[in-house]
């Protein structure tokens, strides 16, 4: 692939031509695009983020993640849809416009290179990353249960055979460590989106407690505004709400850490459906689905550079 102008954004690609895309996006809008790699997956792929900006230094910025779990491929190109529609319509979309004049947006398309490969070569419905341990027998931990918040809690499992093994230690994942060192190391990340599929929900930590959060007024009428955007444009419905209340109590994830480290605007999405294909949504449902989420994730941006 030389060139994004023959690049699908209605299909599915594999890990090396969403890599060889990435190239040719940060070469074909060098102004504004350019690539960071973070660190290194547990087999030594590249981890990589896409960071937006149009000057400054160090501006404060939006963090958003896909594909943490490497069967939810809507997230993915949902995200790549979403780097698109960045480019496309700054200096066209004035809410995009006063962000980017103001923020930086940083996407990691990719968060589990190694488990994505994995959906594509042996197994579609791989959630959690391949790496192994000295007498551990079972592969993968999953890298929504690694974070240091909460972590070991209910909803997560010790069991390393578990589809929610939380691994050994917290941040054990040098997928879950390369970004918590940069966002870290960065200190101005004012809003978190993680993206998972499916079930058509938005919702704000915590995972790992019913506790409130000390906004959570804040984040319950943003996430309201957020899913009637995305409602309006195709009519989809989606639930908000905590995740404990919401969905179920999950421990040791990416948002909760976002939240006790500072970002105090963490959202995590379940995109479509609600199940009759799951997670092998077809790919005619790609761009409608980019096209809502970005309304939805819009509403956050345009709230998060308000406050
Ligand atoms: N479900 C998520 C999981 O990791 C989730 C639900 C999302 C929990 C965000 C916590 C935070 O269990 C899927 N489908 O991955
Ligand atoms: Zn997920």
């Amino acid at each position: 692939e030389r060139s994004t102008s023959s690049f699908s954004y209605s299909s599915y690609h594999t890990l090396e031509e969403i890599y060889n895309w990435i190239d040719s996006f940060v070469t074909e809008h060098s102004d504004i695009v350019s690539k960071i790699q973070i660190g290194q997956s547990f087999e030594n792929r590249s981890i990589l983020v896409l960071k937006f900006s149009t000057g400054g230094s160090q501006r404060p910025a939006i963090w958003i993640d896909t594909g943490i779990h490497s069967r939810e491929w809507i997230t993915h190109a949902t995200g790549i849809w979403i780097a698109k529609k960045i480019v496309t319509k700054y200096g066209k979309d004035p809410v995009l416009t006063n962000i980017l004049n103001a923020m930086d947006i940083f996407m990691e398309i990719v968060t589990n290179p190694d488990g994505f490969a994995f959906t594509h070569s042996m197994n579609r419905l791989w959630r959690k990353n391949k790496s192994t341990r000295p007498g551990i027998f079972c592969i993968g931990v999953d890298l929504n249960r690694n974070w240091k918040t909460g972590f070991g809690g209910n909803g997560s499992n010790k069991n390393p055979c578990s589809e929610t093994y939380h691994g050994p230690f917290p941040q054990s994942e040098p997928e879950v460590a390369a970004i918590v060192k940069f966002i870290t190391a960065h200190g101005k990340i004012k809003a978190l989106i993680s993206i998972h599929s499916y079930s058509q929900m938005l919702m704000y930590p915590y995972g790992h407690t019913l506790e409130p959060v000390s906004n959570q007024r804040e984040l319950y009428y943003l996430a309201r505004e957020a899913v009637k955007a995305l409602y309006e444009a195709h009519g989809v419905e989606y639930i908000y709400g905590s995740i404990s209340t919401t969905l179920y109590v999950a421990s040791g994830i990416t948002v909760d850490w976002a939240y006790d480290n500072g970002i105090k605007y963490a959202f995590s999405f379940e995109l479509r459906d609600t199940g009759r294909y799951g997670f092998l949504l077809p790919a005619t449902q790609i761009v409608p689905t980019a096209q809502e989420t970005w309304m939805a994730i819009r509403t956050i941006m345009e709230h998060t550079l308000k406050h």
